[in-house]
């Protein structure tokens, strides 16, 4: 096997020949500027596979208890972190239902504090949807019930409590949830055997201090950057292994981190095959040697490790991270950016299968020629001057910082809509907007990203640019309960870069 080199942070550390042997973990031996992480190291660790709850059918129903617990979870090699999660300490099952299947949600809340959990990604009545206005007290049980009209693909579940959600998902309250359609799938040739050719890469970044305590801070500056960690989990796993079993695996991407944006390929640089967005599967599986994910993201891939060689997934520094231009003037920060691996593939076990040939997916709607109702711009602000270093607010849309009160625009129901996203500010935005999924029209007037040609409820708008979304807006109508929309680097959503509208 050829020799590898892992340059990480300006450590040098290389793999041996051995076909298992893997860099030690390497965001944690990286620089960090001035922080006071804790940088611990781990050893290698097996793929960590979250548990899979498909529910239980009861009356023509799928149903999913789910209770948000506390507890401390062994996240570093030698001390315990207290944690938040969803039916376990930390993290949460995948949720796992089909198309067309009434899903009925019984939520307890028993964290000692208010939790909202919101269905992120799906089309789905407003009053059902999970965000701030649907905040669970403690030790209550609030229940979310909707008919499944989303596609098959990977969607997200987590906290969107008021002022709240970054701190809530960052201690652990987020999951993956998986709409599937198995006999399609099989029809296709895509992988569709969980935890055997199909697996979930839920990608987190997380800070500790010494103790063991999630390091969190709340800086005027970690607002704008947004929270960014040293330590790399998958699964909520560092530095661990997948050892497949059949040659063609098909990894759900999922980038459930507070702020942090990954541009991903393999060590080796292996082409891969994109089938499905955020939304559903796109027309034609899209050939890729590298896919960029901002936080929210989904993407689905399809990998093929019949030579059954040992890889990872890396992050490549350098690709649209928050420490460019004013930023990294006056930060600086090396962990906002860098070369790391998220996890490992050892494919020296894997059976071979078929290879992946499907050309054709499925047919997206011709939405080219549908009325426009009604476009909208919406600006995204970082206020500059004395309150951007020192002050609490400036993050805002239209200038208006989110109001719980205050319904920003008023959609029609089953209408298009075209959303005009302009960023004139310092850092990207990753806006993502409720009980829609959307086609990305342009970036500045060019097409969008080779990886964003299907549904998508996630968009990033880079500095300077103007990005054109169209919006379905969906059957459901309620005149008074609003569906968000926002950045999703939370701390700028908590801070107020969000805004309300509703559907009538
Ligand atoms: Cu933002």
């Amino acid at each position: 096997m050829k020799r590898r080199d892992f340059l990480i942070g300006g450590l040098g550390v290389t793999a041996g020949a051995s076909a298992v042997s893997f860099a030690p973990f390497a965001l944690g031996q990286m620089m960090i500027g001035q922080r006071a992480y804790y940088q611990p190291s781990f050893a290698l660790q097996d793929f960590a596979l979250p548990v899979l709850d498909e529910g239980s059918t009861v009356q023509g129903k799928q149903v999913f208890k789910l209770v948000l617990q506390s507890g401390e979870s062994r996240i570093l090699p030698n001390i315990n972190t207290p944690t938040i999660g969803i039916n376990q300490n930390f993290l949460a099952p995948v949720l796992r239902f089909k198309k067309n299947q009434t899903v009925r949600m019984e939520v307890t809340n028993k964290l000692g504090e208010a939790a909202a959990l919101h269905w992120h990604g799906m089309v789905l009545p407003a009053t059902q949807d999970g965000g701030p206005h649907q905040a669970i007290k403690p030790g209550d049980t609030w229940v979310a019930e909707w008919q499944v009209i989303n596609e098959p693909a990977t969607y997200f579940y987590h906290s969107h409590t008021h002022n709240h959600t970054a701190d809530q998902v960052w201690r652990g309250l987020g999951g993956q949830m998986q709409i599937v359609d198995e006999d399609r799938d099989a029809q296709l040739g895509i992988p569709h055997q969980y935890g055997v050719d199909d697996f979930p890469v839920i990608i987190t970044d997380r800070a500790f201090n010494k103790s063991g305590t999630f390091y969190y801070s709340n800086t005027r500056m970690q607002k704008m950057q947004g929270m960014h960690g040293n330590v790399i989990l998958v699964n909520g796993a560092a530095n661990s292994v997948l050892k497949p079993k059949k040659s063609l695996i098909r990894l759900r991407l999922h980038n459930a981190s507070n702020a942090r944006f990954y541009h991903l390929h393999f060590s080796d640089n292996r082409p891969f095959q994109l089938v499905a967005t955020d939304g559903g599967l796109l027309e034609q599986p899209q050939t890729l040697n590298y896919i960029h994910l901002a936080p929210a993201e989904r993407a689905d891939i399809i990998v093929d490790v019949s030579d059954g060689k040992t890889l990872s997934l890396q992050n490549k520094k350098g690709y649209g991270n928050l420490n460019t231009g004013m930023m990294s003037m006056m930060g600086g920060n090396s962990d906002l950016d860098s070369n790391f691996d998220l996890f490992h593939i050892d494919a020296s076990k894997a059976g071979k299968v078929a290879a992946f040939n499907t050309t054709k997916l499925v047919s997206l709607p011709d939405w080219s020629n549908v009325d426009i109702a009604t476009t909208r711009r919406l600006q995204l602000d970082m206020q500059m001057g004395p309150t951007m270093m020192f002050g609490s607010g400036g993050f805002a849309i239209n200038k208006n910082e989110y109001d719980m009160n205050v319904i920003n625009e008023v959609a029609k129901a089953n209408t298009f809509e075209i959303w005009e996203l302009h960023n004139p500010s310092i850092t990207h935005h990753p806006i993502h907007v409720h009980n829609t999924q959307f086609r990305i029209l342009d970036r500045n007037g060019r097409p969008p990203y080779s990886w964003e040609n299907g549904l998508k409820d996630t968009v990033t708008v880079y500095t300077d640019e103007k990005v054109r979304i169209l919006v379905p807006t969906g059957p459901y109508k309620d005149a008074k309960m609003p569906y968000m929309y926002h950045c999703h680097i939370l701390e700028h959503e908590d801070a107020g870069m969000m805004g309300q509208f509703t559907v009538t």
